[in-house]
Formats: structure tokens, C-alpha cells, sequence
């Protein structure tokens, strides 16, 4: 394949499609969740496909030839999907949901909620196959598509989104300091993730 050409090759066109019909069915259940409770089960669904350039660079760091068929088959974040939650046990709910959706199969689970990272990372990741009414790479129609999906609450969002940016810093000072605050900072915040929780029930029982 040639590096001009997009690794995905005909299915980049597909790809945004497939992404919008999984998303379909989770936006649906955040807007029963508004019509039965008056509260929604997420603040934010954002999604994305990842990048050629991206793409590439992992296939080229997994050991994978840098075609479409790795891109889409041995590689399972193509789409990438993140729920960004007012509080935790909302995060579970959805994940309760998405395994009862039936075209969604569950590859893979990383609680990283329950069993946070040693630098602090909080978020639930799920690898899930879908069965969806488009072509994919081997040729079927209903094709399987994968899609990471990240759950997080929005305190989890912000921390991960500022260690991020820490990781694409070359040179930085007070590294030490600064990994050490942000662990007792992602502490810190798991904390009033619950006591927010709690609070949210005292209020909504009276
Ligand atoms: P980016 O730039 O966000 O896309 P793999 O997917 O095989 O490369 P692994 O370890 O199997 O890696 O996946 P894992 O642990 O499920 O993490 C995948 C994604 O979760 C990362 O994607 C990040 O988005 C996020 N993530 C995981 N650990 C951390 C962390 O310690 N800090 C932050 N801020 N995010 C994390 P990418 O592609 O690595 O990065």
C-alpha cells in the first residue's frame, strides 16, 4: 500500500458511518434515561477516528504491516469512543447497558476505575465488536467492527487530559513533584467522585 493512500482504504469511508450507528444506540439510552428520570446517564459523548498518521505509527510499534486489514482487524481502536460521566455508578450503568445491546460482543474490560493506574489514571475501557449492517475489510456485509470505548467521570476527564499533556513533554522540570502531585491530586478527586455521589442520593431521595 502506499503511504499516500489512507491506511484504511475504502473503508475510511465506512468508518464514520459505523461509528455513528454505534453511537446511535447509546445516545438513544441517555435520552430515555432524561425521559424516566429527568437525568441524563452521561455529560459528554465524544468520538473519533484515529488518525493515518496515528494508525500508522502503532501499527508500526504492535509489529503489524501497515495495511488496511491491520488497521481494522488486529488493531481495535480504530473508533474510539469516550462517555464522560457525572459520577461513577453511572459509568456502570452504561456499561450494564452497552453488554445488552445486541449487535455489541465485549473483547476486552480494563476497570482502571476499580484498579486505578500506579500514576492515578481512573477511566473503564472496553474493546467491543460490533455487528453492523456495513462491509468490513474481509469482504462481509454485516461486517465486525471494533471501537474502544473510555468511561470516565468528568474529575477523571480533566485529570487525564492534564497528564496527558505531560507525557508530550520532552524536558520538564520538577518531574518528580509534578508525578507526585498529580497522583495525590487523582486521589484526591476519586475521593469527592464519591462524596459527590453520595450527596447526589441524599438529594435526590427527599
Ligand atoms: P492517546 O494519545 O490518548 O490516544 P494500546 O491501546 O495497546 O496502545 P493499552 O495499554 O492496551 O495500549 O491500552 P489502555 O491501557 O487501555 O490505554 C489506551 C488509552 O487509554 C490511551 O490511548 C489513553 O487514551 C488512555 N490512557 C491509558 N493510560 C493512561 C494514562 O496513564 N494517562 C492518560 N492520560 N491516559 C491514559 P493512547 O493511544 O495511549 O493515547
Amino acid at each position: 500500500m502506499s503511504t499516500t493512500e489512507s491506511i484504511y482504504g475504502k473503508y475510511g469511508d465506512i468508518l464514520p458511518q459505523v461509528m455513528e450507528y454505534i453511537a446511535t444506540p447509546i445516545k438513544g439510552f441517555n435520552e430515555d434515561a432524561i425521559k424516566s428520570t429527568g437525568h441524563p446517564v452521561y455529560e459528554h459523548l465524544i468520538y473519533r477516528i484515529k488518525s493515518d498518521s496515528s494508525m500508522r505509527e502503532k501499527c508500526i510499534r504492535k509489529g503489524f504491516p501497515e495495511t488496511s486489514e491491520s488497521a481494522l482487524k488486529k488493531i481495535h481502536d480504530a473508533i474510539g469512543i469516550r462517555i464522560v460521566t457525572g459520577y461513577v455508578d453511572d459509568i456502570y450503568k452504561i456499561i450494564r447497558y452497552m453488554k445488552s445491546v445486541p449487535s455489541c460482543k465485549v473483547l476486552e474490560e480494563k476497570d482502571y476505575i476499580r484498579n486505578s493506574k500506579p500514576n492515578g489514571y481512573r477511566s473503564y475501557h472496553m474493546i467491543l465488536e460490533f455487528t453492523v449492517p456495513f462491509e468490513d475489510v474481509k469482504g462481509d456485509n454485516p461486517g465486525h467492527y471494533y471501537a474502544e470505548i473510555q468511561l470516565r467521570t468528568i474529575a477523571m476527564d480533566s485529570w487525564a487530559s492534564l497528564e496527558h499533556e505531560l507525557k508530550y513533554k520532552q524536558e520538564i522540570g520538577n518531574e518528580k513533584m509534578i508525578v507526585s502531585e498529580l497522583k495525590r491530586v487523582a486521589d484526591e478527586l476519586a475521593s469527592c467522585d464519591v462524596s459527590m455521589q453520595t450527596i447526589r442520593d441524599l438529594i435526590r431521595q427527599n
